[in-house]
């Protein structure tokens, strides 16, 4: 084979092999979870519902024991997702169903509910401003928002509770649950305003703070702000 063959075959190797990178950095780029877009269409003044859920393993994928929060999109799904468009200015409501047990809080301070309409969260009918997680089941997770001053906990199921949700997520409602009620305005600047949950809830992880604590569509996300 004369040298310039060998430098022809050389050369496409080495395009492909460049190509493959590219492909392959570019699909890992691409992976972020979809944003749920509750601002579309949104008309001004009127309040925005939304509805989530915790779950105690998202039963699939690559991480498939994992802790995570869903969220239901307008059109009726459940998405694996903690990204959200919404509109600027605006009162949000949030139906949380919340199916994971829990366990007493290393930081009693985080069962405080503040940042919310009155200060106060809905649990199963009644407004409650502070949960004493070394009682009953415990808190699973919060839904907080630190740049917001908005935290909310969230009271766990019996972790023993004989229709205690063991199925890949999400969970339907013939499992343990409790329905969690909130409002909070959005703020007037737009933006991205990062939330997460501040229970260390991330099991096998360093105290508890790894793993889905740190994936974004499992226990943290993002409000993205628009107006
Ligand atoms: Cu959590």
């Amino acid at each position: 084979m004369g040298r310039g063959a060998r430098l022809g075959i050389f050369s496409s190797l080495l395009a492909v092999a460049v190509g493959l990178v590219v492909f392959v950095s570019m699909a890992f780029l691409r992976s972020e979870p979809p944003t749920i877009d509750f601002a579309a269409g949104h008309t001004a003044g009127q309040p925005v519902d939304m509805t989530l859920q915790t779950v105690g393993a998202i039963g699939y994928g690559a991480h498939s024991t994992w802790v995570s929060y869903l969220t239901k999109a307008p059109n009726g799904k459940w998405v694996h997702t903690t990204l959200w468009d919404l509109p600027a200015n605006t009162r949000i409501n949030v139906t949380l169903y919340e199916y994971d047990g829990g366990s007493p809080l290393r930081n009693p301070q985080i069962g405080a509910v503040y940042g919310t309409l009155g200060n106060v969260e809905i649990l199963n009918g009644k407004p409650v401003s502070l949960i004493d997680a070394t009682q009953g089941n415990g808190v699973a997770h919060t839904f907080s928002v630190p740049t917001l001053g908005i935290n909310v906990p969230l009271y766990a199921v019996d972790g023993n509770a004989k229709n205690f949700c063991n199925v890949p997520a999400p969970c339907p409602l013939s499992t343990a649950h409790n329905v969690i009620q909130f409002s909070f305005v959005t703020p007037k600047a737009a933006g991205q305003y990062p939330w997460q949950c501040f229970v260390p809830c991330g099991l096998g992880y360093l105290y508890g703070n790894g793993g889905p604590m740190q994936t974004i569509s499992y226990m943290d996300g993002f409000l993205k702000v628009v107006s």
